[in-house]
């Protein structure tokens, strides 16, 4: 191996192992969970009713649904002249592109374009829709869109993953098609969230390509479908539901508000049960809450995941004033010393870590994917993922309602660095904060989120440095953490929260959680290729944080090794499908020892695109048990006999 390689290779052994180290090197044990909120009321504030609504829009008798996706017309803006140009009024020289899709797998010159793209299609509307708002909604852009309609601007979003909507009423016309124009970019920024590291203060000696300070490839586009809805009016702008049980009766706690400040009457109505249940109501300056009882409640969980229906109807006459519908689950979930408790129940979650990825798709929204993504899971034995590292699309979410799935939600922080400028970190902090606002906001109602996460491994210095963590990072860390549970809380008191980390992570920044959730690789960054020496070192690390965090559930969120699909050996050796499956049957062993280990989430459920890095065979992560065309590997064939008891073959 010439020199140079040689040093590189060292460097990044000696910071492999600062990164992967033992867990007791990490800072000391931090006190319990922020006790300040423990008056709050158990209700959520619901946000102002102004603007368009959040809420998903379900059609029903008084709203219109209108997915607008398809073929639209595209063009690439590296020279950001496109605004100034008004590009708004008439995109020229451009291409197909499909929506919802990432732009960088379809075409040569977009394969790394991150800058400023133009995309372009019309609609029209029905005329029934006349009266009625109507709002126009995108999924998800990453990383900011502004978006014209007819030439106006309508605004602009910044953050991606998460919906955001226009009410178009004012621009759009009944007589003639209208142009719709988003400009989207995804330029890979300091101050945003996920960042990129910042040369100006760390020294690096990896390089990557595109250069992230997260492990998977920064896919760009409209990810979501876009769609027009409608609402009369006076309609239900959000709704919050809270459920628990009383013996054998379900009770649904529905808070909702009205737009426009509206008093009047209105009715819950649930149906699931032998007869729908009605709760008649009175609205009072737009806001209205009340409790549906149901008798013989079926509770929703992942052998059961059973949904009643749930309306919140305005008006009291025989045409509603507006019907807003969507699909509940009623259960509870909670921390219990060191248990997580499914309806009262302990629960032991098997799964994933996943993304959001598919060949030519990149982060776009493939129904087809995700129906067979979560066949598997349920083949495999899973009962639950984690959105692992950004809110999953809103049919995930629902289509996890009806599986049964437990999801830990995530937001999009990945690898948030402490070492990195205040105006940086006051940036990042901002945008997380709404990030957590909107993620909340919109899963707020799905049964299947039971835990919200904040971050994916903060850092107090970047990975693939040899520089030092400032004195300061740790305590940086925990002030921005703090605001960050506190305000999870603060926005739901029936979730527990928690924070993903690596390795152990600085304890006053874990710590902070109701749940402990560790990332772990001992056996592939650490202890290289020697797994019984790994099972001694894991057994010592989880009884390292079991010491640390006193009677905390925890749940390992990762852990795993790249292989690549039909490499093997005998002895098992790093890379190859024996190595990845030994290993993940090492953790399942070694952690199944120890009752307080609630979770075992496997990196990852399949394949992903990530940078191009001498760290990245094939630009891929080949963590996955699957193959990123979704092909079990051996390691998925134990874990199916782990978890469902079946062996390969048996159906
Ligand atoms: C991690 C990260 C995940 C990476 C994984 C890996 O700890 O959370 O995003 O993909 O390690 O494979 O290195």
């Amino acid at each position: 191996m010439p020199e140079a390689r040689e040093s590189t290779r060292t460097r990044m052994d000696m910071t492999r192992r600062q990164a992967f180290g033992a867990v007791g090197a990490v800072v000391a044990a931090a006190g319990l969970a922020d006790g300040a909120l423990a008056d709050a009321p158990i209700r959520a504030p619901l946000p102002n009713p102004e603007g368009p609504t959040r809420l998903y829009p379900h059609s029903s008798a008084t709203r219109a649904t209108r997915d607008i996706s398809g073929m639209w017309r595209f063009r690439l803006d590296p020279e950001d002249k496109g605004e100034a140009a008004r590009w708004f009024e008439g995109l020229t020289a451009t291409r197909s592109i499909p929506v919802p899709c990432s732009w960088n797998d379809l075409f040569d010159d977009a394969r790394n374009y991150f800058g400023p793209a133009w995309y372009e299609t019309e609609f029209h509307l029905d005329p029934a829709w006349r009266g009625q708002r109507v709002h126009l909604r995108f999924g998800s852009a990453v990383y900011r869109a502004r978006v014209w309609v007819n030439g106006e601007l309508m605004g602009e979003h910044v953050g991606g993953h998460l919906p955001f909507a226009f009410d178009i009423g004012a621009v759009a016309r009944f007589d003639r098609p209208n142009r719709l124009t988003v400009m989207v970019e995804n330029r890979l920024e300091l101050d945003r969230v996920p960042a990129i590291p910042d040369p100006a203060t760390a020294r690096f000696y990896l390089e990557d390509f595109p250069q992230t300070s997260y492990d998977f490839f920064p896919y760009s586009g409209l990810h979501r479908p876009v769609l027009l809805f409608t609402t009369p009016v006076t309609h239900v702008h959000d709704v919050s539901v809270i459920t628990t049980r009383a013996g054998s009766t379900g009770m649904v706690d529905v808070s909702f508000t009205v737009a426009g400040g509206w008093s009047g009457p209105a009715q819950l109505t649930i149906w699931g049960a032998k007869e729908p249940i009605r709760v008649p109501l009175q609205v009072s300056g737009g806001r209205g809450s009340g409790t549906v009882r149901i008798p013989s409640v079926k509770l929703w969980g992942p052998d059961h995941p059973f949904l009643y229906k749930l309306s919140v109807t305005l008006g009291d006459g025989p045409s509603p004033i507006d019907e807003y519908a969507l699909k509940i689950g009623v259960r509870t979930i909670e921390v219990s010393g060191d248990k997580l408790l499914l309806n009262g129940e302990p629960v032991h979650l098997t799964g994933f870590g996943k993304h959001e990825d598919f060949a030519l798709h990149g982060r776009g929204l493939d129904l087809a994917v995700l129906v067979r993504d979560f066949e598997l899971l349920k083949w495999i034995g899973a009962n639950s993922f984690r959105t692992s590292h950004y809110p999953y699309s809103e049919e995930a979410m629902m289509l996890a309602d009806e599986y049964g799935f437990l999801v830990i939600g995530e937001t999009p922080a990945v690898s948030l660095t402490f070492s990195d400028r205040a105006d940086v970190i006051a940036a990042r902090h901002k945008q997380l904060t709404t990030d957590l606002t909107d993620m909340i906001d919109r899963d707020k109602n799905h049964p299947c989120v039971i835990l919200w996460s904040v971050a994916n491994e903060s850092l107090t210095k970047p990975f693939h440095t040899l520089d030092e963590a400032p004195t300061d990072a740790v305590a940086k860390g925990t002030a921005f953490f703090k605001d960050m549970f506190a305000h999870a809380r603060s926005l739901d008191r029936t979730r527990p929260v928690a924070m993903v980390s690596v390795q152990g992570g600085p304890a006053e920044w874990v710590g902070q959680g109701d749940v402990i959730c560790q990332n772990s690789y001992t056996g592939w960054y650490a202890v290289s290729g020697r797994l019984d020496d790994a099972a001694v070192g894991l057994d010592k690390e989880v009884q390292a944080l079991r010491q640390r965090h006193g009677m905390k559930p925890i749940i390992y969120t990762e852990f795993g090794a790249d292989a690549v699909a039909g490499s093997h050996a005998v002895p098992a050796e790093m890379w190859t499908e024996e190595y990845q499956a030994e290993m993940i049957s090492m953790y399942l062993r070694v952690l199944g020892k120890h009752p307080y280990v609630v979770g075992t989430h496997p990196w990852a459920f399949a394949d992903f695109r990530t940078a191009q890095s001498i760290m990245r065979v094939g630009a891929l992560n080949q963590k996955g048990v699957f193959t990123r065309d979704r092909r079990p590997k051996l390691a998925a064939h134990r874990l199916r006999e782990a978890w469902a008891g079946k062996k390969v073959g048996e159906a």
